[in-house]
């Protein structure tokens, strides 16, 4: 499993949003987001390019820590 620092998020609403925000991102599966941690988990079936998470987060309104 891979984990990355989110920063920005404050409830649960921002939970299931970086949640869908990297389901839908291709090659990532089994998503977990832990708010008190600021954590995202998941695993990834095929390479997937970080600078492509990066921008993905940031569109949401979050920011990789
Ligand atoms: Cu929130």
């Amino acid at each position: 499993m891979k984990t990355l620092k989110i920063k920005g998020m404050s409830c649960q609403h921002c939970v299931k949003s970086v949640k869908k925000t990297l389901e839908e991102i291709d090659g990532i599966t089994e998503v977990a987001v832990d708010l008190a941690k600021g954590e995202a988990t998941f695993r990834e079936t095929s390479p997937v390019d970080g600078e492509l998470i990066r921008e993905r987060i940031q569109k949401a309104g979050y920011e990789l820590g």
